[in-house]
């Protein structure tokens, strides 16, 4: 394990060393310290090493990890130097003439939510945001999501230090706008028909569909009589006035704690129409969101009564949407401030 240890250790700083860009740095920290990374990897081989041999070992792996963590912030120092040297060493001739004017332009997420802002409106649902910091017991324990809950796993959790002043509750960044859902029924009366916008946070492995930092759109719509019947009509309603008329919207049986029954809800695949393609992986449907009936103890948790009223909550993605309505392939592009991407959109 030494040997290995420093194997590693000689191996990444070669990498460092060599790293031309932040970016570079980036992507090694990432894989060096990100789950599932190599330090993520050692630590989980460590219950096999025999204790004598975890006394060397295990200050070692330390030390390593302290070195390395030095050597790519004192990396990530030179190369900034460097920019901040090309840009001092830049000029600009203003006489020219060759200043081109550019017209900026709304971000295409924040065209394509303001889009849905106003399908919904006609609807009567009016904006109602909440924090993106927030508690534990608005994020997952008054959802049914207590400690230990299975379904946390499912929405890795950034933490920040320090309590809720009054409640001494732990705060953390939201993971989803269904930490609007509790606000929506206790500061409301039936007939409720709130929307609610905005950024949501999760400890993701980045990819090409997943971001740490993304949007998520919800609605809650309480009355008397609500049903599944209203969740249908309104997925429909959403898609097609999307994704056009020939779309349609399916509702698939789906677990979330907080609402009962819950389901997954698809668009007909928008561009081979059901048959089958590589962007649905051959189903003919995409998942956009989550949604249900929302469960009679989060009505109660609320101050609204079960037995007297009915809700639906409904929530998803609008980068996937995006993604899907551009044909864009990588969701990290929209967070990237690549202006060549952007200005085609
Ligand atoms: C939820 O977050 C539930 N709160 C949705 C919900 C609301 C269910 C109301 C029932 C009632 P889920 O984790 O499946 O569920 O996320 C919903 C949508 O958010 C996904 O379909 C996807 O479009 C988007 N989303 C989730 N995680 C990411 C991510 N890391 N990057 C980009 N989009 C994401």
């Amino acid at each position: 394990m030494e040997e290995k240890l420093k194997k590693i250790q000689q191996d990444y700083l070669n990498r460092i060393g060599s790293s031309k860009t932040l970016k570079d740095l980036d992507e090694i920290f990432i894989g060096l310290f990100g789950k599932n990374g190599e330090v993520d990897t050692l630590s989980k081989q460590f219950k096999d090493i025999p204790k004598e041999e975890l006394k060397t070992v295990g200050p070692l792996f330390n030390q390593i990890k302290q070195k390395l963590e030095k050597g790519i912030r004192v990396k990530r120092e030179e190369l900034r130097e460097e920019i901040y040297q090309a840009l001092e060493n830049e000029t600009l001739d203003t006489r020219s003439g060759e200043i081109k004017k550019r017209t900026g332009h709304i971000h295409p997420v924040t065209q394509f939510e303001n889009e849905i802002i106003r399908l919904f409106n006609k609807l009567g649902f009016v904006r109602a945001d909440a924090p993106q910091i927030d508690t534990d017991y608005n994020n997952f324990e008054v959802l049914n999501i207590p400690e230990n809950h299975p379904a946390r796993d499912l929405q890795d959790t950034l933490y920040i230090s320090g309590k809720q002043q009054v409640t001494n509750d732990k705060l953390l960044l939201r993971t989803h706008t269904s930490n609007s859902q509790i606000r929506a029924l206790s500061q409301n009366k039936p007939p409720i028909r709130l929307m609610n916008i905005g950024r949501c946070f999760r400890y993701e492995n980045v990819d090409a569909r997943h971001e740490h930092t993304f949007e998520q759109f919800e609605i809650v719509y309480v009355d008397k009589r609500v049903s599944m019947t209203h969740l249908q009509f309104l997925s429909e309603y959403f898609l097609k006035s999307v994704f056009g008329k020939d779309t349609k919207a399916r509702l698939r049986p789906k677990y979330y704690p907080f609402v009962e029954p819950g389901t997954g809800v698809d668009s007909l695949c928008i561009f081979c129409k059901g048959k089958g393609c590589k962007v649905c992986g051959g189903i003919g449907w995409l998942e956009i969101g989550g949604a249900g009936m929302i469960h009679p103890q989060v009505l109660r948790n609320g101050g609204i009564d079960p037995d007297k009223y009915s809700g639906i909550a409904w929530g998803f993605g609008p980068e996937r949407m995006v993604m899907l309505k551009y044909g864009i392939k990588d969701i990290r592009l929209f967070n990237s401030g690549d202006l060549e991407f952007l200005q085609k959109l």
